[in-house]
This record gives structure tokens, C-alpha cells and sequence, in this order.
């Protein structure tokens, strides 16, 4: 119909990790944060059925370093998709514009130079409490987790690719 702009109904893939190889970069910064991420997404990817033993978890210093240690792992051959968790809190200075947008930059070449799904569960928030209202606990109900959206994200990007190929 014309100018019906109503969005078409998305049904959510099913989505079976068994057998997935997923590796997780976590940056320390702001680790109050981070370790909440990862929680999140080793949870989900645990409750899709990717085994705790095909999980490999890299920490790195910053986001800003997150780029350099994802494409090392996408293009080991050892792991099908990365999930990059990090938090960049504004702040006062205009250091949150260099380290957010080339990390995300940094991630999003990652996964066009790799061919794999590359997550991106990089928190950018003004304060603290927008992050951990990002980084909820399981059983929080008062908004929502980004590492458990990354588990759901890689484990469909890679039945996408898997069906374009
Ligand atoms: N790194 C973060 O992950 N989050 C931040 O909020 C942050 N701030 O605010 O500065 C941050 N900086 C460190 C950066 O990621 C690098 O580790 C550092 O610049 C060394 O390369």
C-alpha cells in the first residue's frame, strides 16, 4: 500500500550454537562495566548452545586496542565469529571521540577484512549509569545487557553467511 511505512513483522531466527567457535574481546576500562558484559553474552551464547569450551576470552588494555586483537582472532582460523566488548564513558574531553569512533571504525573494518561476524558491544555513554543500565544483570529487568545482544547477533550473522555462500 502506498505510504505505508509500518515495518514488516521480523520473526527471530532460531538460534542453535552448538558446534560455534566464539572468541570475546574485553577491554579492562571500565571493567565495572565490561565484566557485566561478558557475562551477558557467556550466558546467552551458553543458552544457544555454544559449548563453555569453544568460548576463548582476550582482554586487552582499552577499546581503543579492541581492533587490533579482534582481526587477530577473526583471521586465526581458529574462531568463526568475535564479540568486542567495551565501555567509553565521555567524560569532560574530546578523548571519547578518538578512542569510540576508531574503535568502531577499528571493528567494523575487521569484519569486512575478515569475512566473519564481528560484534560490536562497545558501550558509548555520557555517565556510568547509562553504561550499567546497558549492562544489566540476568534477572534485571530494568533495561537490557549488550553482550547478550552480540551472542544473539554473531551466532545469526553466522547462519547468514552460511546461507549466502
Ligand atoms: N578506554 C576505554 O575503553 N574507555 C574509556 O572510557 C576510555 N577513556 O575514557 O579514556 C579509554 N581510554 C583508553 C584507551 O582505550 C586506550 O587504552 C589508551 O588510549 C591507550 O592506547
Amino acid at each position: 500500500m502506498a505510504g505505508n511505512v509500518e515495518a514488516p513483522a521480523i520473526t527471530p531466527p532460531q538460534l542453535d550454537g552448538r558446534g560455534a567457535r566464539i572468541a570475546i574481546v574485553i577491554a579492562r576500562f571500565n571493567s565495572a562495566v565490561t565484566s557485566r558484559l561478558l557475562t551477558g553474552a557467556r550466558e546467552a551464547l551458553r543458552e544457544s548452545g555454544v559449548a563453555d569450551g569453544d568460548v576463548t576470552e582476550v582482554w586487552v588494555p582499552g577499546a581503543f586496542e579492541i581492533p587490533v586483537a579482534a582481526k587477530a582472532l577473526a583471521t586465526s582460523g581458529r574462531h568463526d565469529a568475535v564479540i568486542c566488548l567495551g565501555c567509553v564513558i565521555r567524560g569532560e574531553t574530546a578523548h571519547f571521540e578518538y578512542v569510540a569512533g576508531e574503535c568502531a571504525r577499528g571493528i567494523m573494518q575487521t569484519g569486512l577484512d575478515s569475512g566473519r561476524p564481528v560484534a560490536f558491544g562497545v558501550l558509548t555513554t555520557e555517565n556510568i549509569d547509562q553504561a550499567l543500565a546497558r549492562s544489566v544483570e540476568s534477572g534485571d529487568t530494568h533495561g537490557h545487557n549488550a553482550g547478550v545482544d552480540c551472542a544473539a547477533v554473531v551466532l545469526e550473522m553466522l547462519a547468514v553467511l552460511k546461507s549466502a555462500s
